[in-house]
């Protein structure tokens, strides 16, 4: 392994932490009010996230890898996301907004030092590269995306940012566009990437048959067909959890929708507006997208599917970070890291194709796949069981490509998001997917 430059590698640290910082600030610049309560059995309090991750902060960087002693140990408990389900957390005695804030910025201040001094050649996992650093930066990200998840629930208007996102391309919306990915093995997860999680961990080889996959996430418009065909109310669609679930719920559009006059709205951070009928869907669970799937005479695909077509590379015959090769994101290939408040319209990043010709992989809407989050051949957890693996099994779908508020530093072909399937307030959509038939291959 080479050595890394470590004076440039700090730089980016450093110019990381502040954005995240920045990012979590401004979800949480609001009165106390909207900060303490709760806004959602399924969500904490904005005011615990913000403390929460100071304290991951001061676990990890300040007492793991800085060897600092404790600054405030009496609260680790309050911030323990596994001793206090979300829906006690607003009884607990968790600190104020001013509060939370200042101690925060105390941590972050000796985050700092500890940055200045370590040695990121340093052969202990934790330190070399930084990682304990990618770990707090994905973290506070993955946390302000669930803010925003929040925030949404909340009604509160003021966070649409009307970014100057790309315009589509006629007819991608349709959903009848495919792309064709041929049998044959590739390597999903990594061994390089030096902030992966464990359960990115470590690279092997899958070989597939051969398969069809959208070109595009599904649309809103074609998600309206389903509807409008009757689909929620056709058992022949939905699987038998999926059916108590629709049944239970009472679901009939996706979550923030509302028919009135005829037409379809949905509410987006506070604000009525038309369906727009040339976006992908978002705010489905994992049983709205399975039944779409059957409906649409297709299935969801397999997490392995999902990662071949976004990030492999036949000619290379390599992984590629990101579906459009190593390269850093950028305005003209992905739509990430809250730039407007809404995926993009379909066919806005042709220059963020895979190899294989699939677009918008990476932004918009997370994507369910049809797998159980599970570890990988010769999982190693690391460097704590609760990030990853107490949560393997069947209890978790997996869902990959990272949302409009998914951040460019917690997003890459080998990313693995998981959720309860009967949630819909993240960010989440899908594309589908079918084997390819013998005469095709
Ligand atoms: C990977 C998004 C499912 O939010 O529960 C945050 C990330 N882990 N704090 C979650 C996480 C610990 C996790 N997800
Ligand atoms: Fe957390």
């Amino acid at each position: 392994e080479r050595d890394i430059d470590e004076h440039e590698v700090k730089e980016l640290i450093a110019a990381e932490l502040t954005a995240v910082r920045s990012r979590s600030l401004t979800y949480t610049d609001a009165d106390d009010d909207l900060l303490v309560r709760q806004h959602s059995a399924l969500m904490s309090p904005l005011v615990w996230d913000l403390a929460h991750v100071g304290n991951y902060e001061e676990l990890w960087v300040l007492r793991e890898a800085g060897g600092i002693t404790p600054l405030r140990p009496e609260i680790d408990d309050l911030y323990d996301a596994f001793k206090h389900p979300r829906r006690d957390r607003p009884s607990l005695p968790i600190l104020g907004p001013e509060e939370a804030r200042r101690y925060i910025s105390g941590v972050r201040g000796r985050v700092l030092d500890v940055l200045d001094e370590i040695d990121l050649n340093d052969p202990d996992p934790l330190r070399r590269n930084g990682f304990v650093f990618g770990l707090v930066i994905q973290h506070e990200h993955q946390h302000d995306e669930t803010m925003l998840a929040t925030l949404q629930l909340s009604g509160r208007p003021g966070l649409v940012i009307e970014g100057d996102l790309p315009p589509g391309r006629a007819g991608a919306a349709s959903g009848a566009e495919e792309v064709f990915v041929p049998g044959g093995p590739f390597v999903m997860g990594t061994d390089l990437l030096p902030w992966a999680y464990d359960n990115e961990r470590p690279a092997h080889r899958v070989d597939l048959p051969a398969y069809w996959i959208d070109r595009f996430p599904v649309s809103n418009g074609a998600y309206l067909a389903f509807i409008e065909d009757g689909g929620y109310d056709d058992p022949r669609w939905w699987s038998a959890e999926g059916l108590r679930w629709r049944h239970k719920s009472g679901a009939s559009a996706p979550l923030f929708w509302t028919k009135d006059g005829g037409a379809w709205w949905r509410t987006r951070f506070g604000r009525r507006e038309p369906v727009p009928a040339d976006e992908p869907v978002q705010h489905v669970c994992w049983y709205e997208a399975d039944a779409y799937a059957r409906w649409a005479g297709r299935r969801l695909p397999t997490e392995a599917e999902w990662e071949k077509a976004c990030g492999w590379d036949p000619v290379a015959d390599r992984a590629r970070k990101y579906p459009w090769g190593d390269g850093d994101p950028g305005p003209g290939r992905a739509n990430l890291g809250h730039r407007a408040a809404r995926p993009a319209p379909l066919g806005a990043f042709p220059d963020g194709a895979s190899a294989y010709g699939a677009e918008q992989m990476i932004g918009e809407v997370w994507e369910w796949t049809s797998s159980h989050f599970l570890p990988y051949p010769g999982f190693r957890s690391f460097p704590y069981p609760e990030y990853s693996e107490v949560f393997f099994g069947s209890d978790y779908r997996v869902l990959r490509g990272g949302s409009w508020a998914a951040d460019p530093a917690a997003v890459r072909t080998t990313f693995r998001n998981w959720d309860y399937p009967i949630r819909r307030q993240i960010f989440s959509g899908f594309r589908c997917a079918r084997s390819a038939s013998p005469e095709e291959v």
